[in-house]
């Protein structure tokens, strides 16, 4: 579609919205700012626009809009199946997400990678490996780098590799990754897609316009990944932290091992990474998967796994104070992901949650609690919820707070030197903070604030 001297709606006046507005201006498009929110900053916006004037609409969209309207482009944080987005439909004006603009004016090859947890970490290894290989990567997408604001930059021959969340794929049209993954899927933002169901779906699209000619890395031990298997458009490329497999990336002791149809051979000893925990060994079996499967030679992939090291908010070391180690895993946005946090610690630890409620279960995460955690300092909207789910299962060393510096505060009492405390919430941080990047940081800060306390 030429959207020259049309009319596009954007809707949503985040990160996504505001890049997605520049791209439009950049190709001559007449863009529409449209928010929810009442109260947005409008000086804000103006200002992340560079000084671009352009019409922004707040609160509900007037008729007369939809009537000139060539296109809706969404904000990944906005539901789909809403009367609004409807309204787009019945006068059939195309929806496209902010990734499917990006996609139709981007250039050269696309790596995308999606799944439940693991995909920030993945995306950034993945993109450290393209860097060093190639000399220059866009890493963009749901890692916080909107698609849209690279896409005119990237040229025939460059690669792009992309965190694409399960939203994000509910508005995509053409975008065809070379290579994708799905590197895990388990139940998360179940009060978005509804079911299960619709979520997998949502996951499986990133394959959705592949061919034969591409490649899709997957995970051989998660029964929705493996069984997508069968059904999927591109040539498959398993990865296994359990068992040996014919064709594929697997673990076998502490080697990742490669086989690529012909002959198998050792990559590396997992203790030459510098990531912590099995989940972080599925993700650079991933991460060297679409590395291989793109052309990367393998003394090349093999090095910049070595030298990569973990990413901000995810199981982070902070610091030691009074004995005491503190870690920041802000980016445990689910109880599948908050597991994780919990299984790399190996001494005791006083664990704060609580957060956003997006219909999660916390039974599979407080069950992996397994004598380790001593106390749960809670906070958030689904502090209730979860200390009803914990005193179920029998944990009472509860402490209900009401902000992020409480909770610091009455960690730093109950844990005793040499433990832990761990920020790794199992919810998502809307309501209390502006995304999980501000919360982990607020943490670091208030941790850094008891080290000066001394
Ligand atoms: N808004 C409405 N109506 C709504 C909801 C929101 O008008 O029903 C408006 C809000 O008032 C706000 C704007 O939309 O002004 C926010 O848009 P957004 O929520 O899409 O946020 P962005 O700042 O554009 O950030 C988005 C992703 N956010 C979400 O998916 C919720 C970021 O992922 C992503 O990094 C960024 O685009 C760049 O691609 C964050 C995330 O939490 C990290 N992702 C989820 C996850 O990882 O679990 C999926």
């Amino acid at each position: 579609m030429d959207l020259k001297g049309k009319k596009v709606i954007v809707m949503g006046a985040g990160i996504s919205g505001i890049s997605a507005v520049r791209l439009l201006l950049d190709i001559g498009a007449i863009p529409v700012l449209f928010d929810e929110n009442e109260k947005l900053d409008r000086t804000r916006v103006i200002e992340q626009l560079r000084g671009d004037e352009i019409e922004i609409v707040t609160g509900t969209l007037p008729e007369e809009m939809l009537q000139t309207a060539s296109l809706l482009v969404m904000s990944p944080g906005i539901p789909v199946d809403t009367p609004f987005v409807e309204r787009f439909h019945k006068a059939q004006i195309p929806v496209w997400g902010e990734i499917e603009l990006a996609y139709q004016y981007a250039k050269g090859d696309v790596i995308a990678i999606t799944g439940t947890n693991g995909k920030t970490t993945t995306t950034a290894l993945t993109g450290k490996i393209m860097e060093d290989y190639y000399g220059k990567a866009y890493v963009v997408g749901n890692i916080g780098a909107p698609y849209t604001a690279a896409a005119l930059d990237t040229k025939n021959g460059e690669v792009t590799v992309a965190e694409i969340s399960s939203f994000q794929l509910e508005t995509i049209h053409n975008f065809h990754p070379r290579i994708s993954a799905i590197l895990n899927i388990t139940p998360d933002h179940l009060n978005r897609h509804h079911t299960m169901e619709n979520y997998v779906a949502c996951k499986e699209a990133v394959a959705r316009n592949q061919t034969f000619a591409d490649v899709c890395v997957l995970n051989y031990e998660n029964d929705y990944t493996r069984a997508f298997a069968k059904r999927c458009p591109a040539k498959v490329l398993f990865f296994s932290s359990r068992q040996q497999l014919e064709e594929g990336l697997y673990l076998q002791g502490e080697e990742i091992m490669y086989a690529d149809g012909r002959n198998t051979r050792k990559l590396l000893n997992i203790h030459e990474m510098k990531l912590l925990g099995l989940h972080n060994v599925e993700n650079v079996m991933a991460a060297i998967g679409m590395a291989l499967a793109y052309g990367v030679p393998e003394s090349s992939v093999v090095k910049s796994v070595k030298e990569f090291t973990a990413v901000e908010h995810r199981i982070e070391y902070v610091a030691t104070v009074r004995g005491v180690d503190y870690y920041n895993d802000s980016k445990g946005t689910n109880p599948d992901a908050a597991i994780k946090g919990i299984q790399a610690m190996n001494r005791k630890t006083v664990l704060i949650g609580g957060g956003y409620d997006k219909d999660s279960a916390y039974d599979e995460w407080i069950e992996s609690f397994d004598g380790k955690v001593t106390w749960l300092v809670l906070l958030g909207q689904t502090k209730e919820k979860i200390a009803d789910c914990a005193r179920a299962h029998g944990f009472q060393n509860i402490i209900l707070t009401d902000s992020l510096e409480e909770a610091v505060k009455v960690s730093a009492l109950k844990a005793g030197e040499g433990e832990a405390v761990l920020l790794s919430p199992a919810c998502a941080s809307w309501g209390m903070f502006k995304n999980y990047e501000e919360r982990g940081r607020m943490f670091k800060e208030l941790v850094k604030k008891l080290e000066k306390e001394g």
